[in-house]
């Protein structure tokens, strides 16, 4: 039977628990715009007393600059305008901008407003604004979450904001011809064990996205492979895996524990493999806890690989079909 990506979709499904980030994000989603900016303010600052994303470099800083620039020399009130635009996804000419820039340069974007903000040059939370009880409530439901969590739901929220550009064709924006590189956090790891698999397309996938070797990943796949990043539909064919790791991928540090290889009667094989991984933007001192559900073709190749943020580090062990 020839393998499908929707068929793919469903494997070890029943060895997963529903995750809390989507149901945070859906409680983010119902405060009104002012709420959802002071959420993030507080969420980042509390957050900011154990654990700070490391300064964007001056590269990537460099692409969102024109609009620091702009937003800089407006007074407060339109400063506020500008993040409530942001916010509420609005059709506008700075929120077009930010539609069209990268999920780190936007991550980069907000990071140099926060720290504008922290200085007293941009205004920080809406002259007069009272801590509403549902930004209490989200905050507290933020709280309940591991780090890990914690950072995606600020992630998710931030890369959602903005005019949605997705329809526009490409930008007039200026954008790098190549996404600034992120500076390794921690040695390479090398040579990748992983408990109970000896595949060699999941240990080459491994070892190469631990070095950013992005082409060697992607000779892994089948043409018409795909790969499925956290709550987001699969990405399909070699290219545009690529764009996307290139994008979104790079200094990441994948530390696999263990997984389970299930051969099928094809030929096939079904894997699954759970872990920490580190972002570049919070290095060592944040581990997301994840999984990859594989499915290699007869051939060896990677006919599909989903990424899954994991419910709680007990599910790192969930390993076996119930
Ligand atoms: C200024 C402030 C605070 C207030 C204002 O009102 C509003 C906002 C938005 C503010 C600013 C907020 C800021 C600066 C937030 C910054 C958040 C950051 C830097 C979050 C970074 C999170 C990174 C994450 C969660 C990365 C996760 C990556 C994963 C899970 C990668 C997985 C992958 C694997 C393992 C693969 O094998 C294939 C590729 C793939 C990438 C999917």
């Amino acid at each position: 039977m020839a393998l499908t990506i929707q068929s793919a979709q469903t494997i070890f499904s029943n060895t997963q628990l529903p995750s809390p980030i989507p149901a945070t994000i859906a409680l983010f989603d119902q405060l009104n715009v002012d709420d959802q900016l002071a959420y993030l303010w507080y969420a980042y600052t509390e957050m900011g007393k154990t654990i700070t994303p490391a300064a964007p470099g001056v590269a990537r800083l460099q692409l969102a600059e024109s609009l620091l620039t702009q937003i800089k020399q407006m007074s407060r009130e339109d400063q506020t305008k500008v993040m409530r635009d942001l916010a509420s996804r609005a059709d506008t000419p700075i929120s077009r901008s930010y539609g069209f820039f990268s999920v780190n340069t936007k991550l980069a974007f907000w990071f140099e407003l926060g720290e504008l903000m922290k200085q007293g040059i941009i205004t920080p939370v809406p002259v007069g604004y009272q801590m509403s009880p549902g930004v209490k409530f989200v905050l507290e439901a933020t709280q309940k979450l591991d780090q890990g969590q914690q950072i995606t739901v600020l992630r998710n929220t931030v890369v959602d904001m903005g005019f949605d550009t997705s329809d526009l064709g490409p930008s007039s924006y200026p954008k790098a011809a190549t996404e600034p590189a992120f500076q390794r956090t921690s040695p390479v790891i090398s040579s990748v064990k992983i408990d109970g698999i000896t595949e060699p397309a999941v240990l080459g996938y491994i070892e190469a996205m631990n070095a950013d070797k992005f082409d060697d990943a992607i000779a892994l796949f089948t043409t018409d492979g795909a790969l499925q990043p956290p709550f987001q539909k699969p990405i399909i064919g070699r290219e545009a895996i690529a764009k996307y790791m290139r994008e979104e991928a790079q200094g990441l540090n994948m530390m696999p524990q263990q997984g389970i290889c299930e051969v099928q009667p094809d030929g096939s094989k079904q894997l699954k493999v759970t872990g920490v991984v580190q972002t570049p933007w919070f290095g060592v001192t944040v581990g997301m806890n994840i999984s990859w559900r594989f499915l290699i073709n007869p051939d060896g190749k990677i006919f599909f690989v989903a990424i899954d943020m994991l419910a709680s580090p007990q599910e790192l062990m969930n390993l076996r079909r119930v």
